[in-house]
């Protein structure tokens, strides 16, 4: 996916720090996102913490933007966000983008076990959680469709991940351990959104004092 000359195909419509004038497209990351999708907020939260500057275009899905020929030539799957770093190439896949991001950062434990504890909740988010809550939050929320539209099968595996996190969380304050990790960053995303899915996180109290600590440590 390499990009010597990105396609302009969304609207600059933040910088991140430092920022960057429209003419330093090649020079500076780019996010392609859409501020709707938690899977893109995790890259902005990222590259915000860390002090990186990038401008975002915004891609609205709902409006076809990430199936126009321009960004099909970007990321032929169609899907946000994707990042075009600063030497053009481009990258898909919000926890393959922030782990790029967070290379050598204190977001990314030092010790190898860890480091694979992180990994191991962040590929979980991707197969076990994203799935069912950021679904069933996209037609809810997103789709305005109502309770009854929504498979009950999603919402099961929904409230199976939340249990899954609440246990998680019962011995340490985040999820790879005593500091904020790109885990958090990437169960964060659609946790802190849950409701707009239609599920009650009151059950789970180590979940909300988590999310709470996450929004605190990413300033979000
Ligand atoms: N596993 C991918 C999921 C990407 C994804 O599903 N993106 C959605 C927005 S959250 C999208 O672009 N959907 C538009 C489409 O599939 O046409 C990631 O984590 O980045």
């Amino acid at each position: 996916m390499a990009s010597p000359n990105p396609p302009f195909c969304g609207q600059i419509v933040e910088a991140g720090a430092g920022g960057a004038r429209p003419e330093d497209l090649t020079m500076t990351l780019l996010i392609y996102g859409d501020r709707v999708s938690g899977n893109c907020l995790k890259v902005k939260w990222t590259a915000d913490h860390l002090g990186i500057p990038y401008r975002w275009l915004q891609t609205e899905v709902r409006e076809g933007a990430s199936r126009t020929p321009e960004f099909l030539a970007l990321h032929p799957a169609g899907q946000v966000p994707v990042v075009v770093l600063e030497d053009g190439r481009a990258l898909a896949q919000s926890n393959a983008i922030i782990l790029h991001l967070g290379e050598g950062s204190a977001l990314i434990p030092t010790d190898a076990y860890q480091r694979a504890r992180m990994l191991e909740w962040m590929f979980w988010e991707q197969n076990s959680h994203e799935p069912y809550i950021a679904v069933a939050r996209r037609l809810r929320f997103v789709e305005g469709r109502p309770a009854e539209a929504v498979d009950p099968g999603l919402m099961t595996r929904g409230y199976a991940a939340l249990a899954r996190l609440e246990q998680g969380l019962a011995s340490s304050p985040f999820l790879a351990g005593e500091a904020v990790s790109l885990a958090d960053v990437a169960l964060v995303a659609y946790t802190r959104v849950a409701h707009e899915g239609g599920f009650d996180l009151n059950a789970y109290p180590a979940v909300k004092a988590w999310v709470a600590r996450v929004e605190a440590a990413l300033g979000i």
